[in-house]
């Protein structure tokens, strides 16, 4: 099976309205790019807007996060019925920092991702280990395990996107080897047997311009969530043209 590889931009909590104009200073520095998918995961503030922008210029988008619930007494959240109304296609699930920061375990990713699926998002659900459990040599069992209570029993691997992103690598310049995500890729597939070979799996954790051909060129790695680095279009596009 040939899976397209698919490019992320996850802004975390950056970007005000004036930032906008990072669509067209992407797209000039894109050039022509094709027999990939582009995605970017603005805050929720500019989700609507960007997604109207980027409707008809080849970039999907996502929310970065979604509630367990579609709608009701849950102030300040924000549900997956409510992402894809924007006409918004993803949505990112049980990043590390909403694991770390909220508190957010196993069974609460798996009912937002339930969620997700439900309103016709994709999830992209996140696993990852800390250094600790890669230091001990756990780090394939500590996320496959953590995949595998992530994951709604409905999620098959044609409606979901894994993105692998090693809890030491988030935002820290360090990342692992392109053969150990590899390795870590392989074990995720496994997770969904038969269908693995239409599983995306990406890589996350401090992919920059300068690294990222290393992962894309992979066999294994079928894209990247990128966070710091693809707040700068010029370099999200060289992210993305590191495709090929
Ligand atoms: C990992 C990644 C994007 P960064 O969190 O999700 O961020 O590229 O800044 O390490």
């Amino acid at each position: 099976a040939v899976r397209r590889k698919l490019i992320a931009a996850n802004w975390k909590m950056h970007g005000l309205s004036d930032d906008l104009s990072w669509i067209d200073a992407f797209r000039e520095a894109l050039g022509e790019a094709h027999d990939r998918d582009i995605l970017v995961c603005p805050p929720a503030t500019l989700l609507a807007a960007f997604t109207k922008a980027c409707r008809d210029v080849g970039i999907a988008t996502g929310g970065q996060d979604c509630a367990a619930a579609q709608e009701g007494a849950y102030t300040g959240d924000i549900s997956a019925r409510m992402i894809a109304d924007t006409g918004a296609r993803y949505v990112i699930v049980g990043h590390s920092e909403r694991r770390a920061g909220h508190d957010e375990r196993d069974v609460h990713v798996r009912a937002k991702a339930a969620a997700a699926l439900e309103a016709g998002l994709v999830p992209i659900v996140c696993v990852g280990e800390t250094l600790e459990q890669r230091e001990a040599g756990e780090a394939i069992a500590v996320v496959t395990n953590q995949l595998g209570a992530s994951l709604p029993e409905a999620a098959g691997a044609q409606g979901v996107v894994i993105a692998y992103e090693p809890v030491w690598a988030i935002g820290t310049g360090r990342t692992p080897s392109p053969e150990d995500a590899e390795a870590m890729h392989r074990a995720i597939r496994k997770v969904f047997p038969g269908e693995g070979a239409m599983l995306r799996i990406l890589y996350g954790g401090s992919v920059k311009p300068e690294n990222a051909g290393d992962f894309l060129s992979r066999a294994e790695i079928d894209g990247a969530l990128v966070g710091g680095a693809s707040l700068d279009p010029e370099g999200f596009a060289r992210i993305v043209n590191a495709v090929w």
